[in-house]
């Protein structure tokens, strides 16, 4: 490959987390260095040819984080984050969604093409506290590594701060034939980059960390583990690299500028691999990179470093030469043509704080905000009227789709922009144009994935639809989910607050 090396972020250095004036910045851990998590593969419970069957559970528990106290976290099929779910493409999912927690959740499948809005499971599909939420579907989409979380309005970023996110990994013969590292756990690990604060007895406290533009915590945690270190005993490893923080971007560089090799982002493999030596991630981004360590003597450690704090620490072994090299085309991504006399569909991120909005409005779990029909290919512009100077990257989200990210402000999208995506950052003062089809029926949320700004209303809906096939959904409403919340936790409704909430009060506004 004769391909350049990118060796800057890309973003507007304006508008990183860091010149936030609440920004947290992160800390080196001063606790001994700990083997890296790795989540393990969820066992299916039963497997045909053609079916699997799995049961996910979202339950409480406690977690061994710093020397001490355990910290109390919550996870699905685990004590924090989860165990890895893997969809193999052609088959059907048979998915018993389970709630162990004290209160309601829902298991939303981020950048999984499926139908809206209750196997998609935002909003509109509660799992209320002991009960199960059946779920089937076919997968039907490239090989690309998506995750779960919960979305339950206007609590998502309270219950993923408490540790509700797993990974799901999409597998297909296309992916399979690649030379690429695949042995889960050894050569092909998953990094979920998050950040916390740990306060008094090891324990997490969202209330007190409250930042309506975002929670941060100053202790990066990688799959749930603090100061984490990883055993390299390939020449080539390859990181699925998922920004699971509620705010954080991750500006993300090995020691030595050693480079790496970007394979995929959100929605798959790309058209072609892309070098780096530097490479931010904003908010439910995810990105594949090898990193190939054929150069780096056994005995020594390569870090991975967020701006100057460590993050991971690479110790390298002894390992067999491998020095396949990646082909220059690596897959064909769909590009349908736009569907004939469209107009743009226009999209604002707009405001900060508690001013969030999209295109002027607030989420109401009600309302539809647009509908496109199934099979339609669409142009969106998506623009961010954050100024140049003040403003922040919003983090763009849609559900039930992956798009292709055409251009920003007119220009060509960054390098690493050429595959499918659900997640793009949007630059204060910036317009991304996107081309978005849907494939499913259902109604489906749309917004920016810094979680408290999602919750404070920078989100909408769109119903894609079939003309052919009208239907109706039930959706929840806030009366039914806060009465709801309020009696799982003992109280009268009128004394609940939820963290959202507030952004809807200091603009004088209803849930
Ligand atoms: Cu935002």
């Amino acid at each position: 490959m004769t391909k350049s090396i990118h060796t800057d972020y890309f973003f507007d250095e304006a508008a990183y987390n860091t010149h936030d004036g609440g920004y947290v910045p992160l800390e080196e851990p001063k606790t001994p260095q700990q083997p890296l998590r790795i989540p393990p593969l969820l066992k299916p419970d039963k497997e045909t040819a053609t079916d699997t069957y799995y049961t996910v559970e979202a339950q409480a528990g406690e977690t061994q984080l710093l020397p001490g106290k355990k910290t109390k976290t919550w996870g699905y099929n685990g004590s924090l984050l989860g165990q890895t779910v893997v969809f193999k493409r052609g088959k059907t999912m048979h998915i018993d969604l389970k709630n162990s927690l004290p209160e309601l959740t829902t298991f939303h499948w981020h950048g999984l093409n499926v139908p809206g809005p209750y196997t998609d499971g935002g909003c509109h599909a509660p799992v209320y506290p002991g009960k199960t939420r059946h779920i089937d579907f076919k997968v039907d989409q490239p090989a690309a590594t998506l995750w779960l979380h919960a979305h339950p309005c206007p609590s998502t970023a309270e219950q993923v701060w408490h540790g509700l996110a797993g990974l799901a990994l999409v597998t297909d013969d296309v992916e399979a034939k690649l030379p690429f590292p695949r042995n889960y756990g050894v050569d092909d690990i998953p990094l979920v980059l998050q950040d916390r604060r740990f306060h008094e007895d090891n324990q997490w406290d969202y209330e007190a960390d409250y930042d309506p533009d975002g929670v941060q915590g100053p202790t990066p945690m990688i799959n749930g583990t603090i100061n984490p270190y990883f055993d390299v005993t390939t020449q080539r490893v390859r990181l699925r690299i998922l920004d699971g923080a509620n705010r954080r971007e991750w500006r993300l560089h090995f020691s030595d500028d050693l480079p790496f090799t970007q394979v995929a982002s959100d929605g798959g493999v790309m058209p072609e691999p892309v070098e780096f030596t530097h490479l931010m991630l904003t908010c439910a981004e995810r990105a594949e990179v090898i990193v190939d360590f054929g150069k780096v003597t056994p005995g020594h450690t390569v870090t991975l470093y967020s701006d100057d704090v460590p993050l991971v620490r690479f110790r390298v072994h002894d390992f067999e030469a491998d020095d396949v090299t990646l082909p220059d085309h690596l897959v064909d991504i769909p590009n349908p043509d736009v569907t004939p006399n469209t107009p743009v569909r226009k999209v604002v991120m707009s405001g900060m704080d508690e001013q969030v909005m999209i295109d002027g409005k607030k989420f109401e779990m009600q309302r539809i905000d647009a509908r496109q029909k199934v099979g339609n290919v669409e142009l969106w512009d998506i623009t961010n009227t954050n100024d140049m100077d003040g403003g922040m990257v919003h983090p763009f989200h849609m559900h039930g789709t992956q798009f292709l990210v055409l251009s920003r402000n007119g220009h060509e999208p960054y390098a690493n922009e050429h595959g499918l995506k659900d997640t793009v950052g949007v630059n204060p003062g910036e317009t991304v144009r996107i081309k978005v089809w849907f494939e499913h029926t259902g109604v489906y949320m749309y917004h920016c994935h810094i979680i408290e700004h999602e919750d404070g209303g920078m989100m909408a809906q769109i119903e894609a639809y079939d003309p052919d096939h009208p239907q109706t959904y039930k959706l929840m409403d806030m009366d039914t989910l806060m009465n709801a919340v309020a009696e799982e936790r003992g109280i009268d409704v009128k004394d609940l607050k939820l963290p959202g909430m507030s952004s809807y009060e200091k603009m004088g506004m209803k849930m």
